[in-house]
Parts: structure tokens; C-alpha cells; sequence
């Protein structure tokens, strides 16, 4: 009937505007494409959704430290202590899952076979930066010393040369080709900014965690913080619930401009076709059944109901290829749509988009697997073992900002002696790549957020009664 249609509508409104907003963005991009316009004009033209990314990063930081905090200290520790017991399970799981999976397809598929006639000679350089050393400052970035600098930079370990001349000292950063015996080579471990956003987001969830857990403790007199914080995130998500509506229109023009923008297409049908194709289907797979399947077993409620509520979510990070960045869009999908417990996302989320990156584990493992059969290299299976455990690790490394796996690759390709420098093989597709894990990131927290929710029923009733339901009610 009409009134059902209109009803419909309304409750889709902001679905149905992005799915059009895709669409649109599609064709324009394609429309534009034969122009070649310079890179100037298209920068221009893709201005309102670098708008739109500058806003929803605007909102993360705040919104990860206030939901954080506010998620903690309404529960006691005893419930939040199972809750992250369990949330912890679902993504060491869930990523070895993926990580699995991704191995599997990129043996089965052999992308990077005979790709390259003669193989590279490693080139007997010293590798500037180990696992050892990118695990360390992963366990070191979630210390930060400073609170106020982990808002826009991270730690990291550089190997660095120094030249002394008579009267100033030089000191270079040291690339791969640098030989090891022609520099003398300092270790530091130094603040950076990432080029695009070095927030250690990481940090900043460890430390609103711990301040959370305290605060709780705190009883009375710990209620103004408390009431500060809650108040601190109403206010947040309100304004992501204006900058929703200006959503459509911004990945819109993301997916217009980079369609219009991007060079290399042929190479995603070509060289590398593949092993795109290999990447691809394990994220499907993954995505469409592996998690489902574990949401399904858990809850025993539909998982495809589930992530349609999340389809908002999952294109802005199709948009964007930020899952961080993507977080207050995953917020409002959770809540408002598929109605999880404000408790659980608060408290779930922010942890699950800074650490828990099934896409993005699939991912190196199949690129470092690519490329130790590009420089046919045969693999062993301690070897695949290790590319496991640093996919794995590099996957929680990575920020969930756009190409941040493609950093953290280093780490797993120097575990099992594979030169660094052919990452630049992949390089060309990789922004497409992006984008898909990216979506299979958000995908995973959100299942997670929902799977936590079910199996907390208890813990969260039993808060319910002791708080008289009135604190959360909002
Ligand atoms: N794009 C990232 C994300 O936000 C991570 C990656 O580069 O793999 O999830």
C-alpha cells in the first residue's frame, strides 16, 4: 500500500541516497574519464568529498575517546572484563580465519607464477626495519608518553646513517638499497606524523580504556567526569547525525574523483589481474559467509538482516577506505538501525576499528605470498606459519586509515626474507584493494559488536537492574 511504501522510504531514506549517490558517482566518474582533465581540475571536482572525509575525521578522535570512556565506566569491571574477553576471541579469531582463507586462495590461485622471467637477487642490504622492531613499537605506541602529541603522531623505530664532516653532522634516514657496511647506523625510535593522519589511535584507546575502568571505579565521586564524558559523546554523535545527511553527496564525488583520477586501469584487468581476482574472492568469501556464518552460529538471528542495517556503513568505507574514519557512520548504522546496546558499540567499536582488521589480515598475506612467487620462491610451512602470525600482527599495526596495510607489509615480508621493494608490484591496485578490505574491516567490528551483545545479555540485565535502567536510557 502507499502508507507501507512511504513508511519504507522513509526508514531507508539514507540507504537508498547512498546506494544512488554510488551509482551516480559511478557513471560521472566514467562520463569524465575521456576528458583527461588535469589533475588540478580534478581535484577541484573531487572537493566535496575531501570535505566529507575531513569531517568524519574531525569526529573520530573525539568520539573514540569519549564512547570509550563512557562504554567502560557504565559497566562494572567485572562485566567489561568478560565483554573485552570476549570481543578479543572474536577478532584473534576472525583474523586467523581470514588470514587462513587468504593463503588457501592465493596457493590454489598461483596469481604471482611466472610473472617475472628471472628472478631478483635479494640485494644483501640491511633491512631498515625488522618485525621485531615494528612489533615493538606497535606494544610502544600503546604507551603513549604524551597524551595531547598521540592526537596527531605515532612511534617508530628508524635506522638512521650518520656522515660526519667537519662541521655539521648529517644524518639520512636509511632506505633499503643502503648497504650495510658503507653507513654507520644509529637506532632511534622517534615521533611521526603520518602523512595523511598519524593519530595513534591505538594509544588513545588503550588510555580511555584504563581512564574509563578508573572512573567507573570511582562511585560518586567519579560522577562528574562521568557525566562530562556522556555528555561529551551525546554531543558528538549528534553532529555526526547532521553530517549524515551531507554523506551521499560526499561519496559521491570520492568514488566520481577517483574513478576519473585513476590511471592504471588496464593493471587491475592485466598484470596483476589475478592476483586482484585472488584478493577479491577471499574477501567475499569472508565477507558473505565466514562472518555470517559466525554471527549466525552465535546468535541464531539472520546475519544478512543484520549487515543490511550496517549498508551505510559499509559503502562509506567503500568511499572513504578508512575504517577509522568510517566509525561514526558504524556507530549510528549499530545503534540506530540494528539497535545494539549503546554499552556495547561505546565500548566495542572504537577497539574493533583500531585493531581488528580481517580484510586487511587477508590482504598481506596473500600480497607477501604473491610475492614470494613472483621472485619464485618457494615457501615452506613454517614459513606460511610465520606470514600468519605478522599478517596478523601487521594488520593490528595498521591504522585504519586508506593504505595503511600496504605500510605495514614491510614487516611481513621481512620475516620471511622477501624483498621490500617489490611491494611497489602491487602498488597499482592497491587503492581499489583499499577500499574492499577496508569494507571487510567495518564488516567484521560491526558482526563483532553484534555477537559481543548476545553473549553479554546476562552481564548487561544484571547492570540494568542494579542502575535502574535510568543511566542509559537515552
Ligand atoms: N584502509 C585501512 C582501513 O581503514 C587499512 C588498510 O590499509 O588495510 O581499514
Amino acid at each position: 500500500t502507499k502508507e507501507s511504501v512511504k513508511g519504507f522510504l522513509r526508514r531507508n531514506l539514507f540507504v537508498l541516497l547512498t546506494i544512488a549517490a554510488v551509482a551516480l558517482g559511478v557513471m560521472l566518474g566514467f562520463a569524465l574519464r575521456p576528458h583527461n582533465l588535469t589533475l588540478r581540475k580534478i581535484k577541484y571536482f573531487a572537493f566535496p568529498g575531501e570535505l566529507l572525509m575531513r569531517m568524519l575525521q574531525m569526529l573520530v578522535l573525539p568520539l573514540i575517546i569519549s564512547s570509550l570512556v563512557t562504554g567502560i565506566s557504565s559497566l562494572d569491571s567485572k562485566a567489561s572484563g568478560k565483554m573485552g574477553m570476549r570481543a578479543v576471541v572474536y577478532y584473534m579469531v576472525t583474523t586467523l580465519i581470514a588470514v587462513f582463507i587468504g593463503i588457501v586462495i592465493v596457493i590454489v590461485i598461483k596469481p604471482g607464477k611466472g610473472l617475472r622471467d628471472s628472478p631478483v637477487a635479494s640485494s644483501g642490504t640491511i633491512e631498515p626495519v625488522q618485525a621485531a622492531d615494528a612489533f615493538l613499537d606497535l606494544i610502544r605506541n600503546m604507551f603513549p608518553p604524551n597524551l595531547v602529541e598521540a592526537c596527531f603522531k605515532q612511534y617508530k623505530t628508524v635506522y638512521k646513517k650518520t656522515i660526519y664532516t667537519k662541521n655539521v653532522t648529517i644524518t639520512l634516514n636509511l632506505t633499503d638499497s643502503l648497504n650495510a657496511t658503507e653507513a654507520e647506523t644509529v637506532v632511534e625510535t622517534i615521533p611521526v606524523s603520518g602523512s595523511s593522519n598519524g593519530v595513534n589511535a591505538l594509544g588513545l584507546v588503550v588510555f580511555s580504556m584504563c581512564f574509563g575502568l578508573v572512573i567507573g571505579s570511582m562511585k560518586q565521586q567519579g560522577q562528574a567526569l562521568r557525566d562530562f564524558f556522556d555528555c561529551l559523546n551525546e554531543a558528538i554523535m549528534r553532529l555526526v547525525a547532521i553530517i549524515i545527511w551531507y554523506a551521499p553527496v560526499g561519496i559521491l564525488f570520492l568514488i566520481a574523483g577517483k574513478i576519473v583520477e585513476m590511471k592504471n586501469l588496464a593493471e587491475v584487468g592485466g598484470q596483476l589481474g589475478m592476483y586482484t581476482v585472488s584478493v577479491i574472492v577471499g574477501l567475499l568469501i569472508h565477507g558473505l559467509f565466514v562472518l555470517p556464518l559466525f554471527y549466525f552460529l552465535v546468535t541464531r538471528k539472520n546475519p544478512y538482516t543484520f549487515i543490511a542495517g550496517l549498508l551505510q556503513a559499509l559503502i562509506t568505507a567503500l568511499g572513504t577506505s578508512s575504517s577509522s574514519a568510517t566509525l561514526p557512520i558504524t556507530f549510528r548504522c549499530l545503534e540506530e538501525n540494528n539497535h545494539v546496546d549503546k554499552r556495547v558499540t561505546r565500548f566495542i567499536l572504537p577497539v574493533g576499528a583500531t585493531i581488528n582488521m580481517d580484510g586487511t589480515a587477508l590482504y598481506e598475506a596473500v600480497a607477501a605470498i604473491f610475492i614470494a612467487q613472483v621472485n619464485d620462491m618457494e615457501l615452506n610451512f613454517g614459513q606460511i606459519l610465520t606470514i600468519s602470525i605478522t599478517a596478523t600482527a601487521a594488520s593490528i599495526g595498521a591504522a585504519g586509515i586508506p593504505q595503511a596495510g600496504l605500510v605495514t607489509m614491510v614487516i611481513v615480508l621481512t620475516s620471511v626474507g622477501l624483498p621490500t621493494e617489490d611491494i611497489t608490484l602491487i602498488i597499482a591496485v592497491d587503492w581499489f584493494l583499499d577500499r574492499l578490505r577496508t569494507t571487510t574491516n567495518v564488516l567484521g567490528d560491526s558482526l563483532g559488536a553484534g555477537i559481543v551483545e548476545h553473549l553479554s545479555r546476562q552481564e548487561l540485565q544484571s547492570q540494568d537492574v542494579e542502575v535502574g535502567n535510568s543511566v542509559i536510557e537515552e
